[in-house]
């Protein structure tokens, strides 16, 4: 840091030298809106499965209920934006569609380092106490990343800028002094609804609301088990994570393909096929995910997801090939999966052919889920 240049100015420097794309302060708010709105959420029991929202509720409310000592914030901005319109992945009912922020490394891993680098340097610069955060701590990154300025929450509840879009991740370091504080960025939604309308699940309660157990993120990433049926058939081949909201939101004109090559899409990725990927054992399945978010999802889960789309494909093409795949997983040991691959299988099968699959297939099951997919009760 030279003499000419303030201490905000630099870390902004330092940021954008570790490849971060915005670095903006803000100062704690004695009140704010944010905690009696995420307190509404939970209440409205919108966040589904999600226990650690409510077991973590009252740290979560503000980051000072957290760590004490906190004063300000400074949030920065990490692009992953993709090459081509995620949407184009849709039309293909047999390929699996990963959304963008999942196709390269898990972010948490990169973002945490080049964080914990920042934070180094800032320390080394200053007296401050700091902590750094991506994602995972009960911490509201969306309103305080709105606070600072990066952007304001769009009514898809995520973070839009003017400047980059909305295909970016955030990682927050929070301070035991304010260095700096920037102007908070007000709404530029206007009258646009686009990412509501987009919604396959419709999953927005209103404008800025979302019912998480609606959303095909939280079904796909989150929620363990099978699934209500409406929503197997919305999901399409959207077998992880949810990009259409995001995608159609104009201000993403502006966004920029990422330059990190571990957050671009892996070779393979975009060319996975549902029929190969329903057969991933354990191993396959850690050796395939290897490094990548997807893996945390665990095999059962994935699996679920994939005869879901694999179901759709199947409705849609009544292939041989498919309900031969489809069949192989009738004999998972995992009750989901096999209660996955029976839904799936009465998709494409008309009843004839599906009732003696029944006669085959049903015998000791031992499991209540998977006989309630046998008789259609989901
Ligand atoms: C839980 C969670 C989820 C849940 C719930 C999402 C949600 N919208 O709450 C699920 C699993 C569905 C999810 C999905 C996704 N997530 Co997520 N998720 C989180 C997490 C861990 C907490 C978010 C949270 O606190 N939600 C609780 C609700 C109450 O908070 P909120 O959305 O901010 O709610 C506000 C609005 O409802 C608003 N509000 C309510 N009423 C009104 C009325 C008016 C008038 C106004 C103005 C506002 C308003 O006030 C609330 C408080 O600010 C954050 C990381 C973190 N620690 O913050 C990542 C995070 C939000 N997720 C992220 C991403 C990338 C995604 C996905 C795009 C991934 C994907 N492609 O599948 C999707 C997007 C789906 C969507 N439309 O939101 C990024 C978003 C980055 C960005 N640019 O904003 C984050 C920040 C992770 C990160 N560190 O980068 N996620
Ligand atoms: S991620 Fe998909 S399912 Fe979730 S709110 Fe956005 S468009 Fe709807
Ligand atoms: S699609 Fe429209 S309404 Fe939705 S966040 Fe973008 S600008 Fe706002």
């Amino acid at each position: 840091m030279s003499a000419e240049e303030p201490l905000a100015d630099a870390i902004r420097s330092q940021a954008f030298t570790l490849g971060f794309s915005a670095a903006r302060f803000c100062t704690l708010p004695d009140v704010w809106a944010a905690s009696d709105r995420l307190q509404a959420f939970v209440e409205a029991g919108y966040h589904g499965q999600m226990q650690w929202m409510e077991d973590t509720l009252q740290r979560r409310l503000h980051p000072q209920n957290m760590w004490d000592g906190a004063r300000s914030a400074l949030i920065l901005a990490y692009n992953y934006g993709p090459k081509s319109n995620p949407l184009d992945g849709l039309a293909q009912t047999d390929m699996a569609n990963i959304s963008v922020y999942a196709r390269g490394d898990d972010y948490h891993e990169l973002i945490k380092k080049k964080l914990k680098h920042l934070a180094t340097w800032i320390v080394d610069k200053t007296a401050c106490q700091l902590k750094v955060f991506v994602d995972t701590a009960p911490l509201m990154e969306k309103p305080l990343a709105q606070l600072a300025g990066i952007g304001w929450q769009g009514k898809h509840t995520n973070l839009v800028s003017r400047d980059l879009g909305s295909w970016f991740f955030l990682g927050v370091i929070l301070l035991d002094e304010v260095l700096s504080e920037d102007a908070p960025e007000g709404d530029h939604c206007g009258s646009c609804q686009a990412c509501l309308d987009i919604c396959p699940t419709d999953a927005f309660v209103g404008p800025y609301q979302l019912d998480a157990r609606k959303c095909l993120s939280y079904l796909t990433i989150e929620h363990r088990g099978p699934w209500p049926e409406v929503y197997r058939h919305q999901m399409g081949n959207r077998i992880y994570g949810c990009d259409d909201c995001l995608a159609v939101c104009p201000w993403n004109k502006f966004a920029q393909a990422t330059h990190d090559i571990k957050l671009q899409t892996r070779g393979g990725f975009d060319g996975l096929d549902l029929h190969d990927l329903v057969q991933l054992d354990d191993a396959a399945f850690r050796a395939l995910f290897s490094k990548s978010a997807i893996k945390r999802i665990g095999r059962e889960s994935f699996l679920r997801n994939v005869l879901y789309a694999l179901g759709n494909h199947f409705r849609a093409s009544r292939s041989h090939e498919t309900g031969a795949r489809l069949q192989y997983s009738l004999s998972d040991e995992s009750p989901v999966v096999r209660g996955a691959a029976v839904w799936a299988l009465r998709q494409g099968l008309d009843a004839e052919a599906f009732a003696q699959m029944v006669t085959q297939h049903k015998g000791g099951e031992g499991d209540s889920a998977v006989i309630a997919e046998w008789e259609g009760r989901v």
